[in-house]
């Protein structure tokens, strides 16, 4: 079975682990956002690239998340020592090999997705990981500061303001210009089925969804498109979802989520639902926790077949009966 996968950092690449434990056998393609990266002391940094490469491929700081595991910052102490920031990033000695070799390559003329590759030929994350576009894209988040309105890097919202601020707007800057890359959209033609993993809706999925032709191909799909709620109890699992979700007017529940994706519209659907203003919507299916099962009802009136199972990543075995629930509610409406 083919199995494209959109995924973002933590929650994306959690996810993966148990959907490789679930279908041993499965094909996997992720398509990963690039909207987080950033460009720190002239390298090219892919934060949920490289969450999805280190997790899968054994490299991780399981505690945190993200970044190496055994990580030491001395690089960073001497930057400092410089006067060089940004302090509010944490780039370790480790990851910092990743960076320069990802900053070479591009430098030498190869695109993200071929750096990708070859940075993958030593992780073995077992799977397939590409960039959503070898063009630069990068979510700016609209703040009030001083006054002013402004437009901040997503990695200054997040990890140094700490989604402190009210976001106005999220916007994927060079979104609308950039291009999938090699093997996206290949890979949406030619999958059994599509997974949303209990990613950020907005600024990992939404990012990727971002890219002319990704969400098209997916709402043309004739294969399930399913999705995971990222969404328990009216809270995000972790992080601050829930401040990028406000400024897309989507409340933080498990049922407003999907219907933000909206209803395929895929075989016989409920009357009314799904829909999405400015366009058709994506999901077959979607998994809420069982906290949020007063949620289904809600969720299936727009045409999106739901069940409620526990969605909480505390362990493989957790996280595989997940992606097993995933793979069963695809077959429910293939
Ligand atoms: P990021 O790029 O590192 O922020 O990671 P993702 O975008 O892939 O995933 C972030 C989302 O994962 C957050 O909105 C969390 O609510 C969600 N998440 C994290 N752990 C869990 C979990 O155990 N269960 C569920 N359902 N969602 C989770
Ligand atoms: N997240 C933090 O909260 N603080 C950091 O200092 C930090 C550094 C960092 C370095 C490399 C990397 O790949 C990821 C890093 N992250 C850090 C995580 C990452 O920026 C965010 O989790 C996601 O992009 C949010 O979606
Ligand atoms: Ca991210």
């Amino acid at each position: 079975m083919r199995i494209v996968v959109l995924a973002g950092g933590i929650g994306g690449a959690r996810f993966l682990r148990g959907l490789k434990a679930a279908a041993p056998e499965a094909d996997i393609t992720v398509i990963g956002n690039t909207g987080d990266d950033i460009h720190l002391f002239g390298l090219k940094v892919c934060p949920d690239l490289d969450t999805v490469m280190y997790t899968l491929g054994g490299g991780i700081n399981e505690e945190q998340g993200w970044g190496r595991t055994d990580e030491t910052f001395r690089v960073k102490e001497e930057l400092a020592a410089y006067g060089v920031g940004p302090e509010w990033f944490g780039l370790g000695d480790r990851d910092f090999a990743t960076h320069i070799v990802r900053t070479q390559m591009l430098g030498a003329g190869y695109p993200l997705s071929a750096v990708t590759e070859a940075l993958c030929a030593r992780w073995q994350p077992g799977v397939r990981l590409l960039p959503m576009s070898d063009d630069r894209v990068e979510t700016h988040v609209a703040v009030d500061q001083d006054g002013e309105r402004k437009a901040i890097h997503f990695q200054e919202y997040w990890v140094r303001l700490r989604a402190s601020l009210p976001a106005h707007a999220v916007v994927p800057v060079g979104a609308d210009q950039a291009k999938p890359a090699p093997g996206v959209l290949e890979a949406i033609a030619e999958a059994d089925l599509v997974l949303f993993p209990p990613s950020n809706p907005v600024v990992s999925i939404g990012t990727i969804l971002a890219v002319p032709g990704i969400r098209e191909a997916i709402a043309d799909t004739e294969v399930p498109v399913i999705g995971l709620s990222p969404i328990v109890g009216d809270a995000p699992v972790r992080g601050m979802a829930d401040k990028v979700l406000a400024a897309v007017g989507v409340e933080s529940t498990a049922a407003a989520v999907a219907l933000h994706y909206g209803g395929a519209e895929r075989g016989p659907v409920a009357e009314g639902g799904g829909r999405r203003e400015g366009g058709p919507g994506l999901l077959d299916g979607w998994l809420v926790d069982s906290v949020d099962a007063g949620a289904v009802d809600e969720v299936e009136a727009a045409g999106i077949r739901c069940r409620a199972v526990p969605l909480m990543m505390t362990d493989l075995d957790a996280t595989a009966a997940m992606a097993r629930a995933a793979l069963a509610l695809a077959e429910e409406v293939r």
